[in-house]
C-alpha cells in the first residue's frame, strides 16, 4: 500500500487539474510506468458507444445536518454498505448505512422504528480559509471527489465503494508533502437502551462495535488509517491522529451478524432471529485484512471493473451540453423553466446508478429509501413495501440493462418466501377454507411490508394481487434474459406457486372468476370482490405461468386448474366515462375513491404489466382515459415516476415528459434524491422509477414487439441512446434526428425472433454488422420480423421519414332521435382522405371496424345488431392520401338506451 501512495499522489494531483481546470482526460490508473487513460470520449461496445460525461457537482459542501443529509450529499454503495458524503473541509463527514441494522420494538413511545443510522464518521481538518472548491460524484466512474485549496497547498479525496472488495476507500492526498493532518473520528448514532455499543482505536485501526437490542444484532465497523509520510497516533477516546502526512487512504469495512436466511423469517422469538450466526468480527476482519493486502491502485481498478461493466452498459444523449452550473444551480433553476436536458439525461442515469449501489448479490434488497438512512425513525421505517414501492425500485433493472442486479431480491424473496407459505396456509383457512389442501401445498402469500426480519403476512389496504405483483418481477427476469435455468430454478416456481395460492381466492360471479377478498391499494374501497388491480395481477401472473410451464415443457398438476381459470378472470372493464374502472361496483371515473389518487391500480395491466397494448387497442384508449382523469394533481414523486411510464406505454411522448418535467422541477433535491412530498422526505422508488420510465419512452417491448422511440416528445428531437434490454434479451440502440430515427441497431443475445416496429421500417436498409442484406418478413410497412442469430448485431438505416397522419377530433353525436342510429360527426383532419369507423362494445380489447373510406365527416352509425351491448366505444380515424392510418382517433362512449 505504501509504495502505491507515491504513484496514487500523482492521481489525485491529475484528478484534482480534470476537476478544477477542466481537463478532458484524466489518469485513472498507472502501472509502473505505463499510464492509461481514458478519455471522456471512451467507447466500449460497439464502435458508435461513446460514453457521455454524467455527474453532480457542488461549490461548496453539504451542510452538515439532517437537511444536508437529504439535500446535498452524495451517496454512494456497494450493497453491504450506504454512504452519505458531506464534502466538508472543516470537518468531512461520511454517515454510513448497513441494511440489517434494524431496530423494533415499542421503547420510549416510538411504535415503529426500522432501520439505524450505523456510523457517523468524522474527519476533522480544521480547514476554514479555503478557495477553489469543488465536490463531484462522477457517475460513469463511481467515484467521489473533492478539491479545494487552503493556504496555498490543493488538498484532495477521492470515495468509492467497492462492491468486489466490500469496502469504502477514501483517498486523501496535500499538493505538497507533509502538509496533510487530520483526526478520524468515527462515532455511533443514537446509543440508547436499545442500542449499544464502544468505539476503539489501536494502532491505525478504529473499532466500532455493539449490539443492537431488539432483534440482538452484533455490529462492527473497522476505519483503517494507511498513511505515508507522518505520524499516527490512536487516541483512548476511539480517534486516530495523522499529523503531516503526504497522503493517506482510509479503509472502511461494516458488517452486522444478519445473514440472508429462512431462519430469520421463521423464528418467532425476536432475539433468537440471529442464533448461531458469526459474530461480524470475523468477516469484517476478513474483509479488511482482504482489501489491505491489495493496493490502493487494485482496489480503484477492482471497484471499476466491477462498476463501469454495468453502468456503463447503457448511454443517453438527448443532445444537452454539460452546464458551466453546479447542479444544485441546475435543480433550481429546472422549476423556472430553465428546463436542463442534461439534467435529464443525468437523472435517468441516476436512477441505474442508484440501483448498482443498492442491489447487489449477496446483500439485502433496496427499501424505501434504497441504502440510505441517516435516521433513528425512518419514513416508513426504510421497509419493502410491496403495493408499488419495491415493484418501483425494480423497475428499470431489466429494460435498463442490469437484470443480474435483481438476485439480490431473488434470495431475500427466497428466505422469506418459506414464512410467507405458512401464511398462505392460515389465509386460506380463514377466507376459503374448501380450498385449504391439508397437505399444506398452497402456495405462497405476497406481502405488503416486510423488513430484512420479518414478513408480516398480507396487505391491509391492497389485495392478494401484490404477490402476483412480485411475480411480474420474477417472469419479467426471465422474459428479458431469456435464459432457461433462470426461469426453472428461479422464476417459475416463485410464479406457480404464487398462482397456485391465488388460484384458491376467486369466486364464480354470474361466470366469471373474482378474486375475494379483493382490495385496490390504499384506495377507500376495500375488501370487496374483484378489484381491477387483483384481477389484472392474477391474470398476468396465471398467463406467464402457463407460458413458462411450455417454455419448459411442465405438466405439473395445478396447471390444468391456471388453464381454465385464466380465460374467466376478467381482468378489464370499461366504465360509463370510457375508463378502465378500479372496482367492479364503479360506472363512472369518480365514483369510488379518490379519484386524484396517486395510485392508480387499475392500469398496472398497462405498465408494468403488460395485458393492456398495441394489441389491445380498446383497453388502450380506455386506459388513456383513465390516465387523463387520474390528472396532474399528485404531487408524489413515485405516483408521477409511474406516470411517465404510463403514458409512455400510452405513445405519449408529451404527456410523458411533462410528468417527468414535474418530477425533476417539484420533487428532485440539489443531490437528486426525490422528495416524497415535499417535507423533504426521501424516498429512493421514484428515483428508480424515473428512470424505468425514460426507459419506456425510448424503447418498449411488452408486446414482444421492439419499438424503439415509442413515446420521443419534442423537447428530445435530437439524441441517441444505446444498449437498452428488450424482452427477448435483445440490446437495442438508436439514433435520430428532428425526432426521425437514422438508425436503429439490434444486437440479438439470444438468438430470438425479433419483431421490430418503427414507421416506414419494411422500406428500410436491414443489414448485418458486416454490411450484408438481412432477410426480413415484412408484417407491414411499420413492423417487420427476422430470425435473429445469436451474437449478431442487425443495423436499420436509411429509413424514410413519414409524416405522421393527423387524427380527427371531437367526434360527437349530432342526432340520435332515430331508434338504432347513432348521427355522427367530427372535426376534420386536414390530412385526411377519408375515415375509418370502429366500435369496441363493452370490455371488448379490440376494435371492429364498422365503416371504411368514409369520405364525410359525418357517419350515420347503424347499431341494431349490436343491442346485446350495454355500451361501446366508437372511434373514428383518418386515412390519409397514401392509405397511411392516423395513430391515434377520436372516440366517444355510447351508452346503449
Ligand atoms: C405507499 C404509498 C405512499 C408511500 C408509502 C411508503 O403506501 O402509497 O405514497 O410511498 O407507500
Amino acid at each position: 500500500m505504501m509504495k502505491e501512495n507515491n504513484r496514487m499522489f500523482f492521481l489525485s494531483l491529475r484528478l484534482l487539474a480534470v476537476m478544477m481546470f477542466g481537463a478532458s482526460t484524466f489518469v485513472c490508473a498507472e502501472e509502473g510506468n505505463k499510464t492509461a487513460q481514458y478519455s471522456k470520449k471512451e467507447t466500449f461496445g460497439n464502435a458508435d458507444r461513446k460514453t457521455k460525461n454524467v455527474r453532480l457537482w457542488y461549490n461548496e459542501p453539504a451542510p452538515n445536518n439532517n437537511t444536508g443529509w437529504v439535500n446535498a450529499s452524495i451517496p454512494m454503495g456497494n450493497g453491504y454498505m450506504g454512504v452519505n458524503v458531506f464534502g466538508g473541509t472543516e470537518t468531512d463527514r461520511i454517515q454510513i448505512t448497513e441494511n440489517s441494522l434494524y431496530d423494533w420494538g415499542e421503547d420510549r413511545g416510538l411504535k415503529r422504528r426500522g432501520l439505524n443510522n450505523f456510523a457517523e464518521v468524522f474527519i476533522d481538518f480544521g480547514h476554514h480559509n479555503i478557495t477553489d472548491y469543488k465536490r463531484e460524484l462522477d457517475l460513469n466512474e463511481g467515484v467521489s471527489f473533492v478539491a479545494y485549496k487552503q493556504d496555498g497547498v490543493e488538498y484532495t479525496r477521492e470515495y468509492f465503494t467497492s462492491y468486489p472488495d466490500k469496502v469504502m476507500v477514501i483517498r486523501l492526498n496535500a499538493s505538497e508533502a507533509g502538509k496533510l493532518s487530520f483526526t478520524l473520528r468515527p462515532t455511533i448514532p443514537f446509543l440508547n437502551e436499545g442500542k449499544s455499543g464502544t468505539v476503539k482505536a489501536k494502532g491505525n485501526v478504529v473499532t466500532l462495535s455493539g449490539t443492537m437490542h431488539y432483534y440482538n444484532i452484533k455490529y462492527e465497523g473497522q476505519f483503517k488509517v494507511i498513511s505515508e509520510g507522518g505520524e499516527i497516533t490512536a487516541s483512548d477516546n476511539g480517534t486516530i491522529n495523522v499529523v503531516d502526512a503526504d497522503n493517506v487512504v482510509i479503509l472502511i469495512a461494516v458488517g452486522t451478524n444478519y445473514k440472508i436466511d429462512s431462519q430469520v423469517f421463521l423464528t418467532e422469538s425476536a432475539t433468537q432471529k440471529l442464533a448461531g450466526f458469526p459474530d461480524p468480527h470475523i468477516k469484517v476482519t476478513d474483509y479488511m485484512n482482504k482489501a489491505t493486502a491489495k493496493s490502493y491502485n487494485e482496489l480503484l481498478k477492482n471497484h471499476q471493473k466491477d462498476y463501469k461493466e454495468l453502468f456503463h452498459r447503457v448511454n443517453v444523449d438527448f443532445g444537452a451540453e454539460e452546464p458551466t452550473i453546479p447542479t444544485n444551480k441546475l435543480v433550481d433553476a429546472y422549476p423556472e423553466g430553465k428546463f436542463s436536458t442534461y439534467l435529464e439525461e443525468l437523472a435517468f442515469q441516476y436512477g441505474r446508478y442508484m440501483l448498482i449501489c443498492s442491489s447487489r448479490k449477496g446483500t439485502l434488497p433496496p427499501h424505501l429509501q434504497g441504502i440510505w438512512n441517516v435516521y433513528e425513525k425512518p419514513p416508513w421505517s426504510s421497509q419493502y413495501l410491496h403495493d408499488t414501492n419495491l415493484q418501483m425500485a425494480y423497475a428499470p433493472v431489466f429494460s435498463t440493462n442490469l437484470s443480474e442486479l435483481f438476485e439480490s431480491y431473488v434470495d431475500y424473496f427466497n428466505t422469506f418466501e418459506p414464512r410467507q407459505r405458512l401464511y398462505a396456509n392460515e389465509y386460506i383457512k380463514q377466507y376459503n377454507s374448501a380450498q385449504f389442501d391439508p397437505n399444506g401445498d398452497n402456495g405462497w402469500s405476497g406481502p405488503f411490508w416486510s423488513n430484512p426480519f420479518n414478513v408480516p403476512g398480507k396487505s391491509k389496504v391492497a389485495g392478494f394481487g401484490t404477490g402476483s405483483w412480485i411475480g411480474l418481477l420474477f417472469w419479467d427476469y426471465y422474459d428479458f434474459v431469456r435464459d432457461e435455468s433462470i426461469l426453472a430454478e428461479k422464476v417459475y416456481p416463485v410464479i406457480y406457486e404464487q398462482a397456485n395460492f391465488v388460484s384458491r381466492f376467486v369466486k364464480d360471479v354470474n361466470g366469471v372468476l373474482l378474486a375475494n377478498p379483493s382490495s385496490s391499494p390504499e384506495q377507500k374501497l376495500r375488501n370487496t370482490v374483484g378489484t381491477t388491480f387483483d384481477q389484472q395481477m392474477f391474470y398476468e401472473n396465471h398467463h406467464n405461468t402457463i407460458k413458462a410451464s411450455k417454455v419448459l415443457d411442465r405438466s405439473d398438476n395445478k396447471l390444468s386448474t391456471f388453464k381454465t381459470q385464466l380465460p374467466l378472470l376478467d381482468p378489464i372493464q370499461v366504465g360509463k366515462s370510457g375508463q378502465i374502472k378500479e372496482f367492479r361496483q364503479e360506472e363512472y371515473f369518480d365514483d369510488i375513491g379518490d379519484p386524484n389518487h396517486r395510485h392508480a391500480s387499475m392500469l398496472l395491466g398497462l405498465y408494468p404489466g403488460q395485458l393492456i397494448n398495441d394489441d389491445t387497442p380498446a383497453w388502450l384508449d380506455a386506459a388513456k382515459v383513465s390516465l387523463q382523469k387520474r390528472s396532474h394533481e399528485t404531487n408524489i414523486g413515485w405516483a408521477r415516476a409511474e406516470r411517465i411510464a404510463m403514458w409512455a406505454r400510452a405513445h405519449d411522448g408529451e404527456e410523458a415528459y411533462l410528468y417527468y418535467k414535474e418530477l425533476l422541477s417539484e420533487n428532485y433535491l440539489h443531490n437528486l434524491f426525490n422528495d416524497h412530498r415535499g417535507d423533504p422526505l426521501f424516498q429512493a422508488d421514484a428515483n428508480y422509477g424515473a428512470t424505468a420510465g425514460v426507459a419506456e419512452m425510448l424503447m418498449q417491448s411488452h408486446d414482444y414487439v421492439v419499438a424503439p422511440l415509442a413515446a420521443l416528445p419534442q423537447s428530445w428531437s435530437e439524441g441517441s441512446y444505446q444498449g437498452l434490454l428488450a424482452r427477448g434479451n435483445f440490446e437495442v440502440s438508436a439514433k435520430w434526428s428532428d425526432g426521425h430515427a437514422s438508425k436503429i441497431e439490434v444486437l440479438s443475445k439470444s438468438g430470438e425472433l425479433l419483431k421490430l416496429r418503427y414507421p416506414n421500417v419494411a422500406k428500410a436498409s436491414i443489414r448485418n454488422s458486416k454490411g450484408k442484406k438481412v432477410d426480413f418478413k415484412v408484417i407491414n410497412d411499420d413492423q417487420i420480423s427476422i430470425h435473429t442469430q445469436k451474437g449478431q448485431t442487425y443495423v436499420i438505416t436509411k429509413i424514410s421519414a413519414i409524416a405522421p397522419v393527423i387524427a380527427p377530433s371531437n367526434l360527437k353525436i349530432d342526432n340520435n332521435s332515430t331508434p338504432n342510429k347513432i348521427g355522427l360527426s367530427w372535426d376534420a383532419s386536414a390530412d385526411a382522405k377519408s375515415y375509418n369507423i370502429y366500435y369496441a362494445g363493452d370490455n371488448a380489447p379490440r376494435y371492429e371496424l364498422v365503416a371504411s373510406d368514409v369520405k364525410s365527416s359525418k357517419f350515420n352509425f347503424d347499431v341494431s345488431n349490436l343491442k346485446s351491448h350495454d355500451q361501446m366505444t366508437i372511434k373514428v380515424t383518418a386515412v390519409n392520401a397514401d392509405g397511411r392510418e392516423s395513430n391515434n382517433g377520436t372516440t366517444l362512449l355510447w351508452l346503449m338506451p
